[in-house]
């Protein structure tokens, strides 16, 4: 019998681990090449894996909410079509995902009896749904909940993965070395239980005050992608001390040179010009100007980016948002960067995004200006240290001097809004750095070519 190994594919440098959502096939089921076999997703993005031949599913060895690493044999495939489905491996894939090296050691009946003693004694289980500054895995979170471990121990755990993310060694490793009283089920006080005793308003399972529903209400369930930017928005505003410049551009050169290249450059290049590229321009040479603003914060230390790599939130219909990523923007020209800001967002829409596209960000753009809101206070996309806004471009009374005096004229303005982290970046320096990205706006050669 001749087969195929599904493993659970690399998404991106830092990505060790990723959970199953979804599988798309069961065992027993003959699959096409290129048929998508299965859904997963990590922190960042979620995916399909494609199979890469055709053939009859024989084994599954993970199912839905496993969290599974990087390379792992998720399936297998027999390539001529006729082979025998493997029997539920789910007991021994269990152990796997479970085991720690006293547990290997010890003999089924005093697993079991373990098992009986813990349901005994966690009658009352932790409550690990709590707000957090950080993501935890279903595993991580299984693993805490069946070893009775508090959501404050598990705030405490110093974790070993991509951005500090506590991994299942992490826990493993913490539950080996603590004393023997928490197993014992007993519950610290959780953050819930340390609300003012005289407060009399119930508490969600996020930990804000819980709404009340009525009968005509809709309850929607909040599907991964807005938890997770749910988590990251509230993770940001724990983490940066976020505050906010404003300066008003008058942009009438470039809304006219606009105008004059948008028919020529949809011609030559099959896309719009927009006014994303020339803001992304302008935001890259200020970021030379003023290279503290591209800065990421490690514990004490200020990690000063070379690349300015600029991200640009994405609206994505059902109401959510990402972010991806142009590498290198100050290498790029306007052609150049209408062309990569055209296929990313276009990808982003179509879910096609792969997780290279949305790491590596050392400062975002937010243009809300397409939505007719003039300014705004965006939040920091973490661990970039800085984020600018872009409002609505408008026709307003502008007073000119003349050497007849002063006139009133219409022109095009805008505000921009910079959020910055001000651990890291003080008003001086934020507020500099956003007039200098309006300077550039306002200085835009009307006679420049394409
Ligand atoms: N002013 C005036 N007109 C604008 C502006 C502004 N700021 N921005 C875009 N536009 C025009 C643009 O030139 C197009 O006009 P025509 O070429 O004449 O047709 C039109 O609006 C549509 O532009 P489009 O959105 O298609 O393309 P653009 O390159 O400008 O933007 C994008 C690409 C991916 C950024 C955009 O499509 C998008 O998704 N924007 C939404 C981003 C978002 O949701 N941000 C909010 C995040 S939450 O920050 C936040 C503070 C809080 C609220």
């Amino acid at each position: 019998m001749s087969t195929f190994e599904i493993k659970m594919p690399k998404m991106g440098e830092s990505v060790q681990e990723a959970t199953i959502t979804k599988w798309f096939i069961e065992k027993g089921q003959s699959v096409e090449e290129d048929e998508a076999l299965l859904e997963i997703a990590t922190d960042k993005v979620d995916s399909e894996v494609p199979s890469p031949v055709e053939g009859k599913v024989i084994d599954i060895k993970y199912e839905t909410g496993d969290v599974v690493a990087v390379g792992e044999v998720i399936a297998i495939i027999d390539l001529t079509g006729e082979g025998e489905v493997v029997e539920d491996t789910s007991e021994a894939k269990g152990d796997e995902e479970k085991d720690s090296s006293e547990e290997k050691e010890a003999p089924e009946k005093e697993q079991e009896e373990e098992k009986e003693d813990k349901k005994e004694s966690s009658k009352e289980s932790p409550d690990l749904n709590q707000k957090s500054n950080r993501f935890y895995s279903p595993l991580v979170r299984n693993i805490a909940q069946e070893e009775n471990v508090t959501f404050e121990e598990l705030e405490q755990i110093e974790g070993t993965g991509n951005e500090g993310r506590v991994r299942k060694q992490d826990i493993l490793a913490y539950i080996e070395n603590r004393g023997s009283s928490a197993k014992q089920g007993e519950k610290q006080p959780s953050a819930a239980s340390k609300q003012p005793t005289d407060s009399k308003q119930p508490v969600s399972e996020g930990g804000g005050v819980a709404p009340s529903v009525s009968g005509q209400d809709e309850i929607i369930e909040m599907n991964r992608m807005r938890k997770v930017i749910a988590e990251r928005m509230v993770n940001s505003k724990h983490t940066a001390a976020h505050v906010t410049s404003m300066v008003e551009v008058d942009v009438e050169n470039l809304v006219q040179w606009r105008n004059q290249k948008k028919k020529e450059f949809q011609d030559h290049e099959g896309i719009k010009l927009t006014f994303m590229p020339m803001f992304i321009e302008a935001v890259s040479k200020a970021l030379k100007d003023y290279p503290l603003i591209n800065v990421a914060i490690d514990g004490d230390k200020i990690i000063k980016k070379k690349d300015h790599n600029i991200g640009i939130a994405v609206a994505l219909p059902g109401n959510n948002l990402i972010v991806p990523v142009i590498k290198k923007a100050d290498h790029k020209n306007i052609t150049g960067l209408a062309h990569e800001l055209n296929n990313l967002a276009q990808k982003a829409r179509d879910n096609k995004l792969t997780m290279d596209e949305i790491q590596g960000g050392t400062f975002s753009i937010s243009n809300f200006g397409s939505f007719g809101n003039v300014m705004g206070t965006p939040i920091i996309n973490q661990p970039e240290s800085a984020i600018l806004a872009v409002g609505t471009i408008e026709k307003k009374p502008a007073v000119v001097e003349t050497e007849y005096g002063d006139i009133i004229v219409p022109r095009h303005k805008m505000f921009l809004s910079l959020t910055y982290d001000h651990r890291v970046i003080d008003g001086a320096l934020g507020g500099a750095y956003v007039r200098r990205v309006a300077d550039y706006l306002e200085q835009f050669d009307k006679n420049r070519t394409l």
